[in-house]
């Protein structure tokens, strides 16, 4: 029997299997020992199950399709996140207006583990939105990204979202506040996540989502609500990678005059002047030399 990863906590992974069924298991002892570092078994992850007197047992993890991971930084090992996934939602609130650096970090980090991102721009029923809205979706849309405009509140393009949801595994990244869990609830009511006003009051962290887990929808897909990041690092990319992450400059970097130019002051740079004739939006340059200098520094500690 084969099943999916949903939840992990404290040594029991929670399944769904093939035939549907939910159930707990625990990792038998050659692949408790194997499981560290980046094949640890993560939610997302397609699992070899076994079944005796009631017990489930994971015999074995299959290949993956993607991985989400946080890189080595600073010593420390790299941590898969969640396996498996064939696409992200970046979600931002159109309210405060969001900062385009935070946008392209998600979106870089996406791109760094191959796997496509979707701008979801919720909150639309706050006033001004439709200017903010406009401004992003051209941004965006002109790199060639998927952008949903939202409103958990007013249930606009609940039904596109859901959609999207509907097939494959998705994950839910953002910042805390966003809506993320909000828009899950929408969706499927049947999730009853916790949100922003229940527990702000009562709850001593800044984040109402504490854990990542798997949902699986009424249509077939399955979402991961994940706490929100209020900042996302890059978790130690090289930083000549980094170009490749912002699609509108893959075409350029082999016409830049030198191999391996950082597209910063150097002469005949074809992403520099992209971006200085307006073929490539100035925000996501900027964006790319903060996130340039940013991947140089972690490297250099
Ligand atoms: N005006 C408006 N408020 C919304 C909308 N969606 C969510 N909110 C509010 O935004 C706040 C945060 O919502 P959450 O769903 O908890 O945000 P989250 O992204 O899950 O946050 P974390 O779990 O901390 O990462 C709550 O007060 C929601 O009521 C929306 O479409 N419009
Ligand atoms: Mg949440
Ligand atoms: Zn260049």
């Amino acid at each position: 029997m084969t099943g999916r990863v949903i939840g992990v906590e404290g040594g029991v992974y929670t399944l769904m299997l093939e035939d549907g069924r939910r159930v707990e298991a625990s990792l038998r002892g050659r692949l408790k020992q194997e499981s560290r570092g980046d094949s640890k078994i993560v939610i997302g992850d397609c699992v070899k199950v076994e079944e005796t007197d009631g017990s489930a047992t994971v015999q074995a993890r299959l290949p993956r399709q993607t991985t989400m991971v946080r890189r080595g930084v600073a010593g420390r090992s790299a941590k898969v996140l969640a396996a498996n996934l064939d696409r992200v939602f970046v979600v931002m609130a159109i309210e405060p207006t969001p900062r385009t650096e935070l946008i392209d970090r998600f979106l870089v980090v996406a791109e760094a583990n191959g796997i496509p991102p979707v701008i979801l721009l919720n909150k639309m029923d706050l006033p001004g939105a439709a200017d903010v809205a406009l401004s992003l979706s051209s941004r965006y849309e002109s790199v060639g990204y998927v952008v949903l405009c939202v409103s958990a509140k007013a249930d606009i393009g609940i039904d596109r979202l859901r959609a999207l949801l509907c097939e494959g595994i998705s994950a839910f990244m953002g910042p805390s506040g966003a809506g993320k869990s909000t828009l899950l609830n929408k969706v499927e009511p049947g999730f009853k996540l916790r949100t922003g006003e229940l527990s702000r009051k009562s709850r001593s962290g800044r984040h109402t989502t504490v854990s990542s887990s798997l949902l699986s929808l009424s249509c077939g897909g399955v979402v991961a609500d994940t706490p929100g990041f209020s900042d996302v690092g890059l978790w130690g990319m090289d930083p000549a990678d980094l170009d490749w992450c912002f699609p509108e400059m893959r075409g350029l970097r082999n016409r830049c005059h030198f191999r391996g130019c950082a597209h910063l002051m150097d002469p005949g740079c074809a992403v520099r002047q992209a971006a200085e004739e307006g073929h490539v939006a100035p925000e996501r340059y900027e964006s790319y030399k903060v996130l340039r200098a940013e991947a140089v520094g972690e490297r250099s500690r």
